[in-house]
């Protein structure tokens, strides 16, 4: 097993840092990748806006989050766990304990491997692990490596590899702070990453969260969720703004309530009822244990007291798990697009699609009956909202013609 370890402060982890990382497990051939935020970095002060260590784990966990490589990639806080200096020798021996028979790979920037005979125990460190050195151009690297790698060989006996990043995103971590308290910078930032500096004011960033615009709603709603939900919350933005454009409501609203609607998809039941209890939601019985439905309830109370949506959209977002009775468009178009965007892939999802366009309460009735039916058949509750949902569509003479597999 080859394990390569990346350490850094990750103030904050940016695009340069998950290119050094995809290339490191390309190049390498790693079945491992451990990023490790350090806590006080022996050869420098943190600069004093940098953010409490925990914001800058979090961050890098949404940094590997979005890499998509959940078994190779790994957030660890062993170092902040440590507390005092993060020397590497030490982190060495301790993943040296926890997988003994690896090949080890410390991984490092230009700087950082010019000076490694400066480093704290460098020649302990070289029987741990090999060095991998990253460079920014092929001249660069071979020009200023071939004599360190001699020297470092010679003295600590240590196995070097050197690698080139083609496409480096050339940006460091003091120049992307530097830009966030100028108020940019995003573009040197996963989506997510950024969303969580906005959404806690880190870096000197004051963004008023009821006042963004649409990249910087994404970046919040992003940082809040596993990102592998964001290509379905893109695609119930796109299929709402379609729906809401076809249908004649507020496209912005839409946008936006697709952005957000499942933005507290992940949370925990206690804080979901935290949230609900601040906010005056009330929850009925089933709901008190069915967390599946608290995300829409939770999801609204983030949209409206937090990000200072109307209260169209916070009803759009509260109603799209269930539906109810008497929907709103806005509402309807929230549920189907949730339905039929275009990750969606079940049998009948091109029947609701072409209804949704063409008969958005019909298309309304297939998805609340699937719904149903789908609950049924796991054995689950219908809860009370869904029920009505369903009988207000057939009361108002909705009906889905026969031969569809459903009921008129
Ligand atoms: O959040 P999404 O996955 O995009 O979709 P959603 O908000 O429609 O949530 C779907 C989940 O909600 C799914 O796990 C089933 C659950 N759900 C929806 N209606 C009912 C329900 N669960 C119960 N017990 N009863 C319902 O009526
Ligand atoms: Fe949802
Ligand atoms: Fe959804």
């Amino acid at each position: 097993m080859k394990i390569g370890i990346y350490g850094g402060t990750f103030n904050p982890p940016h695009l340069g840092h998950m290119e050094a990382a995809r290339t490191a497990i390309q190049v390498l051939g790693l079945d491992k990748l451990l990023l490790i935020p350090a806590a006080i970095p022996p050869h420098k002060q943190l600069p004093e806006i940098t953010p409490d260590s925990s914001h800058r784990l979090a961050m890098t966990e949404l940094m590997a989050d979005t890499m998509g490589m959940p078994k190779v990639v790994e957030v660890t806080d062993m170092e902040l766990k440590r507390e005092g200096k993060s020397f590497t020798a030490d982190t060495l021996a301790d993943i040296r304990a926890q997988y003994p028979d690896a090949e080890l790979w410390l991984m490092m920037g230009t700087d950082m491997f010019l000076s490694f005979q400066n480093w704290y125990k460098p020649e302990e460190i070289c029987k741990l692990a090999g060095l991998c050195a990253f460079g920014r151009t092929e001249q660069d690297g071979e020009e200023v490596f071939a004599p360190q790698r001699e020297f470092l060989h010679e003295k600590f006996g240590a196995k070097i590899t050197t690698i080139t990043l083609p496409g480096l995103v050339e940006v460091s971590s003091t120049q992307v702070r530097e830009m966030l308290e100028q108020g940019k910078g995003e573009q040197y930032l996963n989506s997510a990453v950024y969303g969580h500096i906005l959404m806690n004011g880190l870096y000197g960033t004051h963004a008023d969260l009821k006042q963004l615009d649409i990249p910087e709603l994404r970046a919040c709603s992003y940082s809040m969720v596993r990102q592998k939900r964001v290509p379905h919350i893109r695609g119930t933005e796109e299929e709402a703004i379609r729906l809401a454009r076809h249908w004649g409501a507020d496209e912005t609203m839409a946008q936006r309530a697709a952005i957000l609607h499942d933005c507290t998809k992940y949370l925990e039941l206690e804080p979901h009822k935290a949230i609900c209890a601040r906010y005056g939601v009330e929850l009925d019985e089933l709901e008190q244990k069915a967390v599946k439905l608290l995300h829409s309830k939770t999801g609204a109370c983030m949209a409206k007291y937090v990000f200072g949506e109307p209260e169209e959209v916070y009803d759009a977002i509260f109603w799209h798990t269930t539906g109810k009775a008497d929907m709103s468009l806005l509402a309807k178009i929230i549920y189907m697009a949730d339905y039929i965007e275009p990750n969606r892939d079940f049998e009948g999802v091109d029947e609701m699609r072409r209804l949704a366009y063409s008969d958005l309460d019909k298309a309304m009735l297939m998805g609340v009956e699937s719904t149903i039916e789908d609950m049924s058949q796991r054995g689950y509750p219908i809860h009370i909202n869904t029920q009505q949902a369903c009988q207000w569509l057939r009361d108002h003479g909705v009906t889905l013609e026969e031969g569809m597999g459903h009921e008129a």
